[in-house]
């Protein structure tokens, strides 16, 4: 049986990669794409995830525009990474799906709530806006959610601060609702994405495929790898939200440690930081954990079958 997600994003070059890997895996079964304000404005994200839609042959799955700016503080987007589009480097095909009328948040709370239980998956790989509006205003998806496998934060390391990771950096309060929900939670963070590197080597074997989607996929990855050494000095770019649609996939993918984590909302220095607590044995009860490594070989290869199954789609 598939696993069903809603992957709640905001492309984004790395969460245009996940879209691919959601669809491209038989291990995954799409049940909506919802968007957040993030890597840029709401419209652009929403635009971009139509677009690799498009790209991708998806049909059939809702896709819904969420929040347009964070909990409490002022919107921020992340152009020196992703560029005015947020998406910038390929040619985006015109949509083929239409936008859902509804807000996502709303779809989120209808499709968790018209599934059985423990059957809804929320892949959050952007900014939690969504998801925390989501469980203050429907609670009782919180016990219906199988578990939410989200990419952000770290544990030893930050990148939009020294120790905060953008997506919780940009909406702390949303995270600080989002990691003290009862829900599973397993944190994705820089522990883990800051070693999914996409080498030359990936970039060949995506370019062997010799497909349109492989060739969008590289074109993302030319632009993310030259963003990426400019801003923050990688030889080659962390591919970061296709880690969780992984985790997904296949849990052996990621080296998990159960740990309290919670978000830091007043720091001077550190505001955005997930805090988790690993000095010891977690409780019976501790509800997250967090991710501490990743086997890069696994990661790389469900990428590259997902994307040999999605192969050639008609446009
Ligand atoms: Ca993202």
């Amino acid at each position: 049986m598939p696993r069903k997600i809603i992957l709640d994003c905001d492309p984004g070059h790395d969460d245009a990669i996940a879209i691919l890997l959601a669809h491209g895996s038989p291990r995954i079964e799409l049940a909506a794409i919802t968007t957040v304000h993030g890597n840029q404005t709401l419209a652009k994200v929403t635009r971009n995830a139509l677009g690799v839609a498009a790209v991708a042959g998806i049909t059939g799955v809702p896709v819904a525009a969420g929040c347009d700016r964070p909990l409490v503080r002022a919107f921020e987007a992340a152009p020196e990474i992703h560029g005015d589009s947020g998406l910038d480097g390929p040619q985006l095909p015109a949509p083929s799906l239409e936008l859902d009328p509804r807000h996502a948040v709303d779809l989120i709370i209808d499709i968790v709530m018209s599934h059985d239980p423990g059957t809804i998956t929320l892949v959050p790989t952007g900014a939690l806006t969504n998801i925390a509006m989501a469980v203050r205003k429907e609670p009782r998806i919180a016990p219906r959610v199988r578990e939410v496998v989200l990419m952000g934060g770290g544990v030893h390391e930050g990148n939009w601060t020294p120790v905060a990771e953008f997506n919780i950096k940009i909406d702390p309060e949303a995270a600080h609702i989002v990691f003290n929900e009862p829900w599973s939670v397993t944190m994705v963070g820089l522990d883990a994405t800051h070693r999914a590197l996409a080498t030359d080597q990936v970039v060949a074997d995506i370019a062997r495929l010799d497909t349109a989607p492989a060739a969008f996929v590289g074109e993302l990855l030319a632009f993310f790898g030259v963003m990426y050494q400019e801003s923050q000095g990688f030889d080659a770019p962390p591919v970061h939200d296709p880690c969780a649609v992984a985790y997904v996939i296949d849990p052996g993918v990621l080296t998990v440690q159960r740990a309290p984590v919670d978000v830091e909302l007043q720091g001077a220095l550190t505001t955005g930081m997930t805090v988790a607590d690993l000095r010891g044995p977690a409780a019976e009860d501790c509800h997250t954990q967090v991710a501490t490594g990743i086997d890069t070989e696994r990661f790389w290869a469900l990428v590259l079958d997902a994307l040999r199954r999605i192969g050639d789609p008609p446009q």
